[in-house]
């Protein structure tokens, strides 16, 4: 669609040779920690999926739409794949290859560093082959190695697998992102939008609140504890939103964990360690919200939630959500 008052930006676009217009799912995958939420932020410019220096933060699939004249790209994140012996985590692993499973091309993110490829990434390649779709090869986290030591990486992998590109990136800094989705939208099926312009995610607002405060706990918890909480938002009161000079949004949440101790490092001395997750997530409510939070947060102790199906039901991770 020609308009008149068009930017820079849009002349650009329009200036590479038109196509068909192309529309279809991505499904970002790889070994726990790569930094597959992080590159879906990246891509989406905006902060969707929480992001720890802990493995295994990403739970289930997210969804992140990017709209663009020649291409909408449906990118989904999901959780890394691992052993997992049942429970959480072999749901989690599940969700990821159910999710490759349904897309259309997948990027396989690997992170920079030596030529060697260890068992377990071997393994997840092999999952990911295993589902015969165009394969985009990610190497990530450039920042951290020398550039010289990023050819011998490129020409180890190119022999692994026929991948339909190879984009060594890093997805924290932002280098080299620029291209890769359209190296992606390349081999989407030809055909309309699938989701509305202005849709840039399915994750509900208070799902996307209850990850927020997960998050914190992800990254101020030490040890296994971030694992065996899950976080369920209660209440997501938006009667005051639009009323008053900014709004206010008042979440009542509950962090689940599965045994007593743990409840009382997640509530640390005087309630100290609840505070400080809860002050850092509701700043990141606000940002996502674009108004004032009141958050208030209970611990509850859900006997070994992780490990039965009722529940992960009750934490939120049933079968098909
Ligand atoms: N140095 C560096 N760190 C990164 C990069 N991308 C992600 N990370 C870090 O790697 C960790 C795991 O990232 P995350 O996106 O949660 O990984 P995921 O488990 O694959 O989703 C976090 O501490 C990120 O900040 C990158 O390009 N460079
Ligand atoms: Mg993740």
């Amino acid at each position: 669609m020609i308009q008149d008052d068009e930017t820079q930006d849009e002349v650009e676009v329009r200036a590479k040779p038109a196509g068909p217009h192309r529309a279809g799912f991505v499904a970002i995958i790889g070994r726990p920690n790569v930094g597959k939420s992080t590159l879906l932020n990246r891509l989406l410019g905006q902060k969707l999926a929480i992001v720890s220096p802990k493995p295994q933060t990403t739970r289930g699939r997210i969804l992140g739409v990017i709209t663009r004249p020649e291409a909408q790209l449906c990118l989904l994140d999901t959780p890394g794949l691992h052993e997992a012996k049942g429970g959480l985590n072999a749901r989690m692993v599940e969700s990821a290859l159910d999710t490759l499973n349904d897309a259309d091309a997948a990027m396989f993110l690997i992170e920079a560093g030596s030529p060697a490829i260890d068992t377990q990434t071997k393994k997840a390649l092999d999952q990911v082959k295993a589902a015969r779709k165009p394969l985009l090869l990610v190497i990530n986290k450039i920042d951290t190695v020398k550039k010289q030591e990023l050819l011998p990486l490129i020409e180890r992998w190119r022999h692994e697998h026929e991948f339909t590109d190879i984009y060594p990136l890093s997805a924290l800094t932002g280098d080299n992102v620029e291209g890769l989705l359209d190296a992606v939208a390349a081999h989407l099926p030809e055909g309309p939008s699938l989701f509305g312009d202005e849709v840039w995610t399915d994750v509900p607002e208070r799902a996307l609140c209850a990850e927020l405060v997960r998050e914190q706990i992800m990254r101020q918890l030490s040890q296994e504890v971030p694992y065996s909480c899950a976080v369920i938002v209660e209440d997501f009161d938006e009667s005051e939103r639009e009323t008053g000079r900014r709004g206010l949004v008042r979440i009542h949440a509950q962090v689940l964990v599965e045994r007593d101790s743990q409840k009382s490092i997640v509530i640390g001395k005087g309630g100290a360690q609840l505070k400080e997750i809860g002050t850092l997530a509701r700043k990141e409510m606000e940002r996502l919200l674009g108004c004032k939070v009141f958050l208030q947060l209970h611990v509850r102790v859900e006997p070994e939630w992780t490990r039965s199906e009722k529940g992960m039901r009750r934490a939120g991770y049933g079968e098909h959500e």
